[in-house]
């Protein structure tokens, strides 16, 4: 079955009804093409190189012992083409790195999304692959029930920015996010894998690379996490080191070299994208489906610090910190905390660190120290 250029308009047309803001089709190349092996090859080389870190769902292999995630025909034979769908997230709020009360911590903007009624949290995967399962049926429908379908937001096994950027969707830049020259890159992808070939003339035509030779983002990362540009490969990045892998994936103790650099970031981290041009212009999100919550916009440190398990899951329920859960956002919030340079802080972490959760204790003991010493010359993290 064939996809021609006016069933991708179609296709374009109908996730712009459903309330996507962007779409686009790509193709699945041809196992063993010389664009497969790359894809393949440059994945692999990411993984065995550590820079997944813990992120273990990155690392599953099929039988012959290769990455699903870097070639999609692994898990799904029968794929032949990609529909990318994203959706504007952006909100007329500050940026992380505008000066801000030292008292406050950051958690990223993908993660302020409410209920349209505000009353609760929402997580974008939820509200994604609801509308994408709508826009799947409506595909079903016109080619028939020979096409075989999956729709994915996050979970699937590939790298949805790659398929983003063939998709048309925008380019990757340095920051490693796929940027839209209109829409900046506060964006969210979902995908729906389809049996269906695309025709020549189908193909989406992909975004021009509009990075050039700025490296704000490079430059502007507290870790060092932006990895491959300055050595002229591919973009990627050392996950390991990523304040948004450290504060949200990463169980355990955070490593002590990086605690000072993770500034005020509670729950992710936007700083990559709050210095890229590209969003200096972005437009706010058109549609409702991700409306933010004023609350969760540079929260107070010993608001998040208060809640017991009751309040936490009250405040987030429904959001993606709900599954970081709250024993990993205490930890964040005692290193967040420690970076803040306000002595304050001290009655609660000293609590923290004389509790019984050793991960809590053991990072709160650290920010009693960093609080106490007269070392603190690098100062309040206030706004990185
Ligand atoms: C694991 C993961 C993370 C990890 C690793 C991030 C990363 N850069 O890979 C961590 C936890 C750090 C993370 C952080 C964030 N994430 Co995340 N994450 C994912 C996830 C689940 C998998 C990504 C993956 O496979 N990475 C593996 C590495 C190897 O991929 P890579 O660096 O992008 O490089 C590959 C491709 O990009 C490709 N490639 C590179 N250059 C080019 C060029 C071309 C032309 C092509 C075709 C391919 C290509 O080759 C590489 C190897 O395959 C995806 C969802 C998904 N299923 O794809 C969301 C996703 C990438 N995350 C998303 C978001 C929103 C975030 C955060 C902004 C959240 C936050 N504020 O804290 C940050 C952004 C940090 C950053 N600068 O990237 C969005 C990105 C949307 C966008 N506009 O790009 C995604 C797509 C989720 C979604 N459904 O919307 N994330
Ligand atoms: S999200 Fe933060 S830590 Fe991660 S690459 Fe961007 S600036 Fe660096
Ligand atoms: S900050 Fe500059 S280099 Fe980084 S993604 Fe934006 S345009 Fe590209």
């Amino acid at each position: 079955m064939h996809v021609t250029r006016a069933d991708r308009e179609w296709i374009e047309q109908r996730a712009r009804a459903i309330g996507f803001d962007l779409s686009g089709i790509a193709s699945v190349a041809e196992p063993a093409s010389a664009s497969a092996i790359e894809d393949d090859r440059r994945y692999a080389q990411w993984i065995v190189a550590g820079r997944a870190g813990e992120m273990d769902y990155l690392k599953r292999i099929d039988e012959a012992g290769d990455y699903l995630r870097g070639d999609l025909h692994r898990a799904m034979p029968w794929a032949r083409s990609v529909i990318v769908c994203a959706v504007n997230y952006n909100a007329d709020a500050p940026l992380s790195i505008e000066p801000a009360d030292p008292k406050a911590g950051w958690i990223a903007r993908y993660a302020w999304s409410g209920r349209e009624d505000l009353s609760a949290g929402s997580d974008y995967h939820d509200v994604l692959l609801l509308r994408l399962r709508g826009l799947e049926a409506e595909v079903m429908q016109r080619f028939g029930d020979g096409c075989a379908t999956r729709c994915y937001v996050d979970t699937g096994p590939l790298v949805e920015k790659g398929y983003a950027a063939r998709a048309g969707i925008g380019w990757i830049g340095k920051n490693t996010c796929v940027l839209n020259q209109q829409q900046g890159s506060w964006l969210l992808l979902g995908v729906i894998v389809t049996s269906l070939e695309l025709a020549p003339d189908a193909w989406s035509v992909p975004a021009a690379d509009r990075c050039g030779s700025c490296t704000r983002c490079i430059d502007a990362c507290p870790t060092d996490a932006l990895i491959e540009p300055e050595r002229g490969g591919v973009r990627a990045m050392d996950a390991t080191r990523c304040i948004a892998y450290l504060t949200i994936e990463k169980k355990g103790s955070i490593a002590e070299g990086l605690r000072p650099l993770i500034g005020r970031q509670v729950f992710g981290c936007d700083i990559c994208q709050d210095v890229c041009p590209w969003n200096r212009s972005a437009p706010v999100a058109a549609s409702s489906m991700l409306p933010a919550r004023s609350e969760l916009i540079n929260p107070a440190l010993d608001w998040l610090a208060a809640m017991d398990g009751p309040a936490f899951n009250r405040v987030f329920r429904g959001s993606p910190l709900e599954r970081t859960r709250r024993k990993r956002v205490l930890r964040n919030v005692a290193i967040a905390m420690g970076n803040s340079g306000e002595r304050g802080y001290l009655p609660q972490l000293e609590a923290w660190a004389a509790g019984e959760d050793v991960v809590l204790a053991e990072a709160a003991a650290w920010a009693v120290a960093r609080l106490s010493s007269s070392a603190i010359s690098d100062g309040p993290a206030g706004c990185r």
